[in-house]
């Protein structure tokens, strides 16, 4: 009976990491993954910093999934922006003997050398949010977060959509972009995104170019730079890398004595809550979603592990374009 009972529960635990091997996360899971082995699974996770909404919705999310009811412990550091500060994250993590180091890269570059020391402490490594650039793809285990490409893609084709709409596809579009935190995969994407638009359209110039770190004053400080050196008179489009730097350009258009939404299109990323609220009130145009919800994610992907399963080595979320059609009658439904 005990023999029976034990296959049982075996089979059990052999069909549920079955499932969680083969189920697609979904963008807006918020349920806390519970693990299923007995022990207690110990986390370090080098988190970017606080420099944003989308961060501090994705904090809480890890900090609201592995909790000691779910069976974890969790180590958090916050690196407030410092490659250097989640490097020595990372060591410490190392020495505490963690059982799974989780890391939201600040750039892409740079990790080699304590990825080797993860490795050589046989410490499994998981990415979430931002991607690396590493010699060896074996220094990790794999890695979830959003498309950043196609987030930038996304943006300029509803840009596309929209003048043609507006019957302003032929004219010339000056073109701002603000960009993230330089060597951010998030900034790397959806740089080129804009970039290959630009390239694509022959009456789309890309007039002023300059980062605001993904901060709402490193965006309100870049525009009102940008405004000062081009001319409020010539931006048509704010093409700005995330909700954050897009609110404090905002500031500064309407310290020029513009209406943003109307005298100057502004596309944004990540579509948090903020955002929705400019879009109904028509000072943002359209906004490209970045989930940041990743604490169930990453959680799964751990169950996975735990339980002799396989997990892909890159999971891109699903994510969507919003914009003033839909707004409202979506924002309801938001998570973040
Ligand atoms: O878009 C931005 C945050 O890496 C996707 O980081 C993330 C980005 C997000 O600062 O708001």
């Amino acid at each position: 009976m005990k023999k029976l009972l034990l296959t049982a529960s075996l089979l059990s635990l052999v069909a549920f990491s079955f499932i969680s091997c083969n189920k697609k996360t979904t963008a807006d899971s918020t349920e806390s993954v519970q693990h299923v082995s007995s022990r207690t699974i110990k986390i370090g996770y080098a988190q970017v910093g606080h420099e944003a909404a989308w961060r501090d919705a994705n904090t809480t999310s890890f900090k609201t999934t592995f909790t000691p009811e779910n069976g974890y412990e969790l180590l958090f550091v916050d690196a407030d922006g410092n490659q250097e500060v989640q490097i020595a994250a990372i060591r410490d993590f190392i020495a505490q003997n963690v059982d799974y180091i989780i890391v939201a890269p600040v750039v892409e570059s740079g990790w080699d050398a304590v990825l080797k020391e993860a490795k050589a402490a046989a410490i499994p490594v998981i990415l979430s949010d931002r991607q690396m650039k590493v010699s060896d793809e074996s220094l990790y285990l794999c890695w979830v977060g959003g498309n950043f490409l196609k987030e930038g893609r996304d943006g300029v084709k509803w840009l596309e959509s929209y003048l043609e709409n507006k019957n302003l596809g032929s004219e010339d579009i000056n073109i701002v972009d603000l960009q993230g935190t330089i060597g951010a995969s998030a900034q790397v994407g959806r740089t080129k995104g804009i970039e290959e638009g630009i390239k694509a359209h022959p009456n789309w110039n890309l007039i002023a170019q300059k980062s605001g770190d993904f901060r709402t004053d490193g965006g309100k400080k870049a525009m009102k730079e940008i405004i000062k050196e081009v001319g409020i008179e010539k931006i048509n489009v704010l093409f700005a890398e995330n909700d954050d730097m897009a609110l404090g350009a905002i500031e500064a258009i309407k310290e020029s004595g513009k209406k943003p939404g109307e005298d100057i299109i502004i596309i944004t990323f990540d579509a948090g809550h903020e955002a929705f609220v400019r879009m109904i009130a028509g000072e943002i145009n359209c906004a490209c979603e970045c989930n940041p919800l990743h604490g169930p994610r990453v959680a799964e992907i751990i169950n996975t592990l735990e339980n002799g399963g396989t997990v892909d080595k890159i999971q891109y979320v699903d994510e969507a374009v919003f914009d003033q059609s839909n707004a409202a009658a979506i924002m309801p439904t938001r998570l973040y």
